[in-house]
């Protein structure tokens, strides 16, 4: 790092208007992604200054007027004059577009946020900007804002005060940034808190040891605002740790792996799990990568290659053997990579795919170098790895002998398994609705109240089996889970099509107690794994019984939700009866249809995964064994959008 930084090292490219007339370039989109995006190219900035050793705190604050500011205490933006452009670091900074100090004099290495844009893309999208920055003793502060020019138009990011000196003096060093989002770009400006919180404990475990601390003033217990810390001195094997918290680890400690080949910095942590799922978190320069790309291929190909040439050396495969696949040493692995360079290009649907070809050979050599040189010095955890990879290419082959008859005997299984099914007379498959509906009774009770036109029932027995736990072959032998799929009619995994789907509408109804709880989870998850376009194309639901009905005379009013039901007994006035449904058992038929079937008064939840990356993340990290933890990551963050339901279109 050369420690002779001139302003003049910061390249300069465009103006700000070109931002604001396609945000989208910049910033993806202008909805709530978009709204964060601007957030975590200040983030970045501080995490780069952090990350090379310049200070090791950074301070993110939602304030309580809706705008962010980020704080860190490192060595402050430069605030020297630029020789050619008369303006000061800062400016340049905040002003010219692509100038966050990516430039090829190897200061701030690492630099670029989310696409690479800089500090200036967030000022040109708010509708003001301040700056201090803490040098020398001194403070000094900048400040823009957006207006309104000749033209007409609005010019975002313009200066509204110079750098200056303010004459305060103060022993802090660092950079201080707020800003506020500007509501003419985006679509909603309101900071999420769980969004922020994910993203900056993600951060806190890439780069072990920064401490960062989140505050939002807009949630207060006694006017004292919200506060979490993260800091993980045990960087990415804490990461893993922390995936597998719910999971059982078949060795306690992860494997740690880092190093450098060609320019590329790698830290590496996995570890192995009774599951049969593959978790790889991978990330380039603090991003994510969850299309993979060439420094997960690399390391894919290096560790199949490492653990085939352990397996043939320690005898656990003869001669005659053919080498186990890659997918074999997948199994139950939990994995976080973690890489930086330079010139980083992203590819795929969603520009979260490394493509740069070299790091893939430069990756796939330094896995080997170093995971052969740990396992040559751990064998009970070479041991172990290669029993579980064993086991896998076992049961792999299993289920491929397996498979044949199994497609024979489907068939007739079938027959007998949708005849739990009250399917529904109509053969509109846009229509059509199916109820996966907890217990016999309430089974039975849906089955008279519904209209059976276009709605099915299928009642269920006790609970499906947790899908997250077992194999496919697995799930499929499970009789719930084969009632499902034979009556969606739509297949499963990579087999599933769309097209083929006997009801566009399937909906979940459980009690809302525990148990009630856990059969949506084990149901979602198992969508979720195995028919994840049901749910990206929106075709999941879960019905909402009431739970109360409050009564008086012959006025009756439903209440869905516990907020709700001081209001309902308000409305009724004085001599009222609340009665609370503990199931829907509790309900007759006519009730059920009132409340919970009927099109016009129903209310159902869409469940929608908009980030389905994400939401992979989440299932693979908050759903393991722990019954507990899964409910309430249900409760908590499945992404329930409350709907209207069609009532106008379709009664
Ligand atoms: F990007 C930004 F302007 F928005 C921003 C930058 C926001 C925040 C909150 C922090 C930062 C930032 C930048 N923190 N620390 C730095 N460091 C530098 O810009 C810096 C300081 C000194 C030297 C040097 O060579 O002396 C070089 C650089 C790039």
């Amino acid at each position: 790092m050369s420690k002779d930084y001139k302003a003049q090292d910061i390249q300069v490219l465009e103006g700000l208007d070109a931002v604001r007339l396609r945000p989208g370039m910049y910033i993806g989109s202008t909805g709530v992604k978009g709204l964060h995006h601007v957030l975590w190219e200040i983030v970045d900035n501080s995490m780069d200054e952090v990350s090379n050793g310049f200070g090791d705190t950074i301070t993110v604050t939602v304030h309580s007027d809706g705008s962010a500011s980020v704080e860190d205490n490192g060595r402050g933006i430069p605030v020297d004059i630029h020789p050619t452009m008369g303006i000061s670091g800062v400016e340049v900074v905040f002003t010219k577009l692509h100038a966050g100090g990516k430039f090829d004099n190897g200061n701030y290495q690492y630099s670029g946020g989310l696409h690479g844009v800089g500090a200036s893309v967030t000022n040109a999208l708010s509708t003001w900007t301040t700056v201090e920055v803490y040098k020398n003793k001194k403070v000094y502060r900048a400040e823009f804002e957006s207006r309104v020019g000749e033209d007409g138009k609005v010019h975002g990011g313009c200066i509204k005060t110079h750098l200056t000196e303010t004459g305060e003096k103060t022993d802090k060093h660092g950079t201080y940034v707020r800003f506020m989002p500007d509501k003419l770009i985006f679509d909603t400006v309101n900071f999420n808190l769980d969004t922020i919180s994910k993203k900056l404990k993600e951060l806190a475990f890439l780069n072990d040891g920064v401490h960062i601390i989140l505050i939002d003033e807009r949630v207060t217990v006694n006017d004292i605002p919200l506060k979490r810390e993260y800091c993980y001195n045990g960087g990415i094997s804490d990461f893993v740790r922390y995936i597998n918290e719910t999971k059982n680890p078949l060795f306690p400690d992860p494997i740690y792996l880092d190093g450098e080949r060609d320019k590329v910095y790698m830290k590496l942590a996995l570890q192995y799990t009774d599951t049969y799922n593959e978790s790889i978190f991978s990330y380039v320069n603090n991003i994510p990568t969850p299309e993979g790309g060439m420094h997960e291929t690399g390391f894919k190909a290096a560790l199949t290659k490492v653990l085939n040439d352990f397996a043939r050396k320690t005898g656990v495969l003869k001669e005659k053997d053919e080498n186990l696949l890659g997918d074999d040493f997948r199994v139950g692995l939990t994995a976080v990579l973690s890489i930086k360079m330079q010139n980083v290009q992203f590819e795929g649907q969603t520009k979260t795919k490394l493509g740069n070809p070299f790091v893939r050979p430069a990756m796939e050599n330094l896995v080997a170098e170093k995971l052969g040189e740990y396992l040559s010095s751990h064998a009970d955890t070479l041991d172990i790895i290669l029993k579980k990879a064993m086991s896998a290419m076992r049961e792999r082959e299993a289920a491929r002998k397996g498979k044949e008859q199994a497609r024979l005997k489907n068939q007739a299984d079938n027959f007998n398994l949708v005849g739990k099914l009250a399917s529904c007379s109509g053969k509109k498959p846009e229509r059509n609705e199916l109820y996966i509906v907890e217990g016999d009774s309430a089974g039975g009770t849906c089955k008279q109240a519904r209209d059976r036109s276009f709605q099915a029932i299928l009642p269920l027995r006790g609970k499906p089996l947790n899908a997250e736990k077992k194999r496919i072959d697995q799930v499929l032998q499970n009789e719930e889970i084969r009632t499902i799929i034979s009556a969606l009619g739509a297949g499963i995994g990579e087999d599933f099509n769309l097209d083929n789907l006997n009801y566009h509408k399937v909906v979940i109804l459980s009690d809302a107690d525990q148990d009630g709880g856990h059969i949506r989870a084990i149901l979602m998850t198992f969508f979720f794994r195995y028919m994840k376009q049901l749910i990206t194309d929106g075709h999941l639901y879960i019905g909402m019984p009431p739970l109360y009905k409050v009564a008086k005379k012959d006025k009756v009013e439903y209440v869905y939700n516990d907020d709700l039901l001081d209001a309902a007994k308000d409305r009724m006035g004085r001599g009222y009866t609340v009665q609370r449904y503990k199931g829907l058992g509790e309900m007759n038929a006519e009730q059920l249809w009132e409340t919970t079937l009927d099109p016009a008064r129903r209310t159902l939840m869409r469940v929608t995964l908009e980030d389905v990356a994400e939401a992979e993340q989440l299932v693979t990290v908050w759903m393991g064994d722990s019954v507990d933890l899964r409910k309430q990551y249900i409760i908590e963050n499945a992404n329930f959008n409350k709907i209207d339901e069609f009532a106008k279109t379709e009664r």
